[in-house]
């Protein structure tokens, strides 16, 4: 199990950098963090596939790009076939290393990519898939979504979500794939080691990271890795490792914070009454308690 420090030592990290100038997104955004040290892990020799979603739009529009290595931008639900497709031409042409990584939001991952997704995971293709959740349609405004949590408020559900977020990563463990990782931009010595160990792995290998979202969230973007640190140190977001079906929790913290703590620093929890806080702390009390049993 790691020890998480405050302050990130980026001495330990890759030097070579895969993202540039004419980056178009908004301050404290976290895709871009998440999609940085991705490609820091995996290196050169990688081909990104990003369906669309924030970080397509804000990598590359018109005749800009910020992304120093080959990126496709595929269409909305066709992430994880579009990845399919590249790496079986790689294959083809004998270069069987080249890493082939879908990057894409949890809409692109969990709602309309799913299709996608999960055949390429029971097909067990050699294809890395990251999925940053901030858990909204954000590109389009922040549309509620199948990952939005219970109590958050989007444009299209003012009174806040009444119903559960989906549990994906355990539904991609249930697809029987080598490798599934929890991981938050604000460990991101855990979030590395996860992709440099997947990196090494043969057949479908899923990363599911979570990523604030300042507008969506409603918060001021200075405050993106101090709240994926408080989902991690309330319990809410648990860091582990599926590897080959055996269960490893990669970070534990040290004494859990309120959940309320992390909530409460959030506009989009502004109608969560007490009532609904005292009930995601359960679920969270609940979850460890099964943990540790
Ligand atoms: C078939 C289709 N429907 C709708 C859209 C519009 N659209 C583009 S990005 C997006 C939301 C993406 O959400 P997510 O995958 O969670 O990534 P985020 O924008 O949050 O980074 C939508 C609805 C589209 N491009 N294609």
């Amino acid at each position: 199990m790691m020890e998480m420090s405050e302050k990130i030592d980026l001495d330990q990290f890759d030097k070579e950098e895969f993202l540039g100038p004419s980056l178009k997104s908004c301050p404290g955004c976290s895709a871009t963090i998440v999609a940085r040290f991705a490609l820091k892990a995996l290196g050169k020799d990688t081909i990104v596939i990003i369906p669309a979603s924030c970080l397509a739009t804000l990598l590359a529009t018109n005749t800009q790009t910020g992304i120093k290595i080959p990126y496709l931008h595929a269409l909305f639900e066709c992430g994880s076939s579009t990845a399919t497709g590249v790496k079986h031409a790689m294959m083809r042409k004998g270069k069987e290393n080249v890493n082939v990584v879908t990057i894409a939001g949890d809409s692109g991952s969990m709602d309309i990519g799913f299709q996608a997704l999960s055949g390429a995971a029971i097909r067990n293709e050699d294809i890395i898939h990251i999925c940053y959740d901030n858990e909204s349609a954000m590109n389009t405004g922040g549309q509620l979504n199948s990952c939005t949590p219970f109590g958050a408020r989007t444009p299209d559900w003012p009174l806040g979500k009444r119903l559960m977020k989906k549990d994906a990563p355990s539904i991609m463990a249930a697809h029987n794939i080598p490798y599934v990782a929890t991981a938050s931009i604000s460990h991101l010595e855990d979030f590395y080691m996860k992709l440099k160990k997947a990196k090494k792995i043969k057949g479908f290998r899923y990363i599911h990271v979570l990523s604030p979202c300042p507008i969506s969230w409603g918060y001021d973007g200075r405050y993106t890795v101090e709240i994926a640190r408080k989902a991690v140190e309330s319990g809410l977001w648990m860091l582990y490792e599926i590897e080959n079906g055996s269960f490893n929790l990669t970070y534990k913290p040290e004494r859990r914070i309120p959940v309320e703590e992390y909530l409460r620093m959030q506009r989009r929890f502004d109608t969560l009454t007490d009532d609904d806080a005292r009930k995601v702390q359960e679920i969270v009390n609940e979850l460890w308690r099964r943990y540790e049993e």
